[in-house]
C-alpha cells in the first residue's frame, strides 16, 4: 500500500513510519516538524538525541534499503500542497497523527489554545476535504485519545466509540437509538479530539469516506524494534513538564534521582500502551478497514490501565526513587476509577507489552544512558489550567520531608511532600 504517515517526524509517527515500511508498504511522510520547533521554543530537548529528518531517512535507507519519502507540509494550512500529494502520489492509505498533542500546552494560556484548535482542527478537516477533492478511496486512520470521554466510569467499560440508548419520546413510547459515548474533554487538546471525531461522523455519513478512529491511551516506553537498529533512528522521549507524559517521566526521574512527581493525591487512573502495541495496533487498523459504507470504526488502543498514585509506587519499590506529592496544576477528579473496553485489537490478534515486561528495561536502557542530557529545571509542570490551580501551586509553602540530592539539583525540593518508596 501507498500510506501518508502525518505527524511521521513525532514520537508515535516515526516508529510507525519505520514499522510500515519494514512490512512492505511505500511510506511517505509528511510533517511540518513543528514539534521540534515547540522544543525550541519551550527550551528543551528529547531526552534522547533525535536525528535530523534526512539523516533519520538516510539511515533507514542505508540499513534496509527500503526509502521512505517525506514532505515538510504544514497540514493545517497547506491546503493545496496536501491534496496535490494525495493526488500524485496515489495513496491508499493515510495515518493522522499530526496534531499539537500535549494537553499541558495546550492549556498554558491563550496562545497554546487558540495555536491546539487552529492547529487540531483544521488538520483533520484538511485531510478529510482532501480525501474527498482527491476522490480516492483512502482509508484514514486517526490517533485520537481516551480522554474524549473524561475517565468516568458509569458502571460500566467504555465501549469502543458507540453507546445504545433508550429514549422516551413525547407520545411515552421508548426507542433504540446508537449515539457516539459521550464526549467530556478535561482540556482544550482533549477537546480538539472530541471535535475530530463529530468530523470523521459528518465525513462518513455525507462523503462516504472510510474512518478508522483509534482512541489511544497513554503511550509509554520509546524503543520499536525499528528504531533499535541504529542510534539514528532513535525515537524521541518527551520527560519535560508540558509533553512528558507520566509513565515516561515516572522513569527518567527514577534515573536522575528526582523525586516522582505526583500530582495531587495520584488518584486519577489512566489508560496505557507501550508504544510497541501503537505501532502493532496501527498495523492491525490498517489490515481492517471499514466496510464501503460502514460507520466509523472506533478502537480503545490501550492494554491496560493504573492509578498515579500506584505508578509511582510501582517505579519507588523497583528503584528506591521518592515521591512527591505536589499541588495538581491541573483541573481533574483526585480520584477516578476506569474501565475500558478494549477487545477489538485483542481480538484481532494484539499481544500486548505489559508494565512488568518492559519496566525496568525502558528505566536501564534509555533514561539511564540519556540521564546527563536531562535539564532538571524543565521538570515541573508549570501549566496551570485555571488561576485557582496557579494559585494553589503558588501558596503551598514547605511540606515536611526534604529529598536531599534533588535540594542541591532544583531548588524547588522545599514545597514537596516526599514519601518513602513503601507506602
Ligand atoms: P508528537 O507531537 O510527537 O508528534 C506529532 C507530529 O505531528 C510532530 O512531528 C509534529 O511536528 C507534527 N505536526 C503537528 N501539527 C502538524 C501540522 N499542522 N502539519 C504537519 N505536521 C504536524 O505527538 P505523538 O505523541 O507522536 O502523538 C501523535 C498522535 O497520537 C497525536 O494526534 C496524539 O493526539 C495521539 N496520541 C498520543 C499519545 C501519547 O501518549 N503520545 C496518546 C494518545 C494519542
Ligand atoms: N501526572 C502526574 N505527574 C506528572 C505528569 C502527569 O501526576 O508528572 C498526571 C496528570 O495530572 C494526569 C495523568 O498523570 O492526571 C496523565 O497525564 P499525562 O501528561 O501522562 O497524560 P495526558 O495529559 O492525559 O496526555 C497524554 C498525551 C495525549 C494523549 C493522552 C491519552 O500527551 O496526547 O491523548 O495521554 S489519555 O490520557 O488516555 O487521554
Amino acid at each position: 500500500m501507498k500510506i501518508l504517515v502525518l505527524g511521521g517526524d513525532g514520537f508515535c509517527g516515526w516508529p510507525t513510519a519505520l514499522h510500515l515500511s519494514k512490512i512492505g508498504h511505500d511510506v511517505v511522510i509528511v510533517d511540518n516538524l513543528s514539534r521540534r520547533k515547540i522544543d525550541l521554543e519551550l527550551e528543551v530537548e528529547s531526552l534522547t538525541p533525535i536525528s535530523h529528518m534526512s539523516t533519520r531517512l538516510e539511515a533507514w535507507g542505508e540499513l534496509t534499503g527500503k526509502r521512505i519519502g517525506f514532505h515538510n507540509i504544514d497540514v493545517s494550512h497547506q491546503y493545496q500542497r496536501l491534496l496535490d500529494l494525495i493526488t500524485n502520489e496515489q495513496v491508499d492509505a493515510i495515518i493522522h497523527f499530526a496534531e499539537q498533542r500535549a494537553a499541558p500546552y495546550s492549556m498554558k494560556g491563550s496562545k497554546g489554545k487558540r495555536y491546539t484548535v487552529d492547529n487540531n482542527l483544521n488538520a483533520t478537516n484538511n485531510v478529510l476535504c482532501a480525501i474527498v477533492d482527491s476522490g480516492r478511496d483512502i482509508h484514514l486512520v486517526h490517533l485520537g485519545t481516551m480522554g474524549v470521554y473524561g475517565y468516568g466510569t458509569s458502571g460500566m467499560k467504555i465501549p469502543e466509540g458507540y453507546l445504545n440508548v433508550q429514549i422516551q419520546t413525547d407520545s411515552g413510547s421508548v426507542i433504540n437509538q446508537e449515539i457516539l459515548y459521550p464526549a467530556n474533554p478535561g482540556s482544550i487538546y482533549h477537546m480538539t479530539k472530541t471535535q475530530d471525531a463529530l468530523c470523521f461522523a459528518f465525513y462518513n455519513k455525507n462523503d462516504g469516506l472510510r474512518i478508522t478512529d483509534l482512541h489511544q491511551g497513554i503511550v509509554w516506553g520509546t524503543y520499536t524494534e525499528e528504531t533499535q537498529l541504529d542510534e539514528r533512528l532513535i525515537n524521541r522521549f518527551d520527560y519535560d513538564g508540558d509533553y512528558g507524559t507520566v509513565l515516561n517521566r515516572f522513569l527518567m526521574q527514577a534515573a536522575i534521582g528526582h523525586p516522582l512527581t505526583v500530582h495531587g493525591t495520584g488518584g486519577q487512573t489512566r489508560a496505557f500502551i507501550h508504544i510497541r502495541d501503537t505501532v502493532r495496533c496501527i498495523e492491525i487498523a490498517l489490515s481492517n478497514p471499514p466496510k464501503h459504507g460502514e460507520k466509523v470504526k472506533i478502537f480503545n488502543q490501550m492494554t491496560e490501565t493504573h492509578r498515579v498514585r500506584e505508578l509511582a509506587q510501582l517505579i519507588a519499590r523497583l528503584t528506591g526513587a521518592e515521591i512527591a506529592y505536589l499541588p495538581n496544576p491541573r483541573k481533574e477528579d483526585d480520584e477516578n476509577e476506569l474501565h475500558v473496553e478494549n477487545k477489538c485489537f485483542l481480538e484481532l490478534g494484539l499481544n500486548p507489552t505489559t508494565l512488568e515486561d518492559g519496566l525496568l528495561l525502558e528505566v536501564k536502557e534509555i533514561a539511564e544512558k540519556y540521564a546527563g542530557r536531562c535539564d532538571r529545571s524543565k521538570i515541573l509542570c508549570k501549566s496551570y489550567w485555571t488561576e485557582i490551580q496557579h494559585q494553589k501551586s503558588e501558596d503551598a509553602t514547605i511540606f515536611h520531608t526534604i529529598d536531599r540530592s534533588d535540594k542541591r539539583a532544583t531548588g524547588h525540593t522545599d514545597r514537596y511532600e516526599v514519601v518513602s518508596g513503601e507506602v
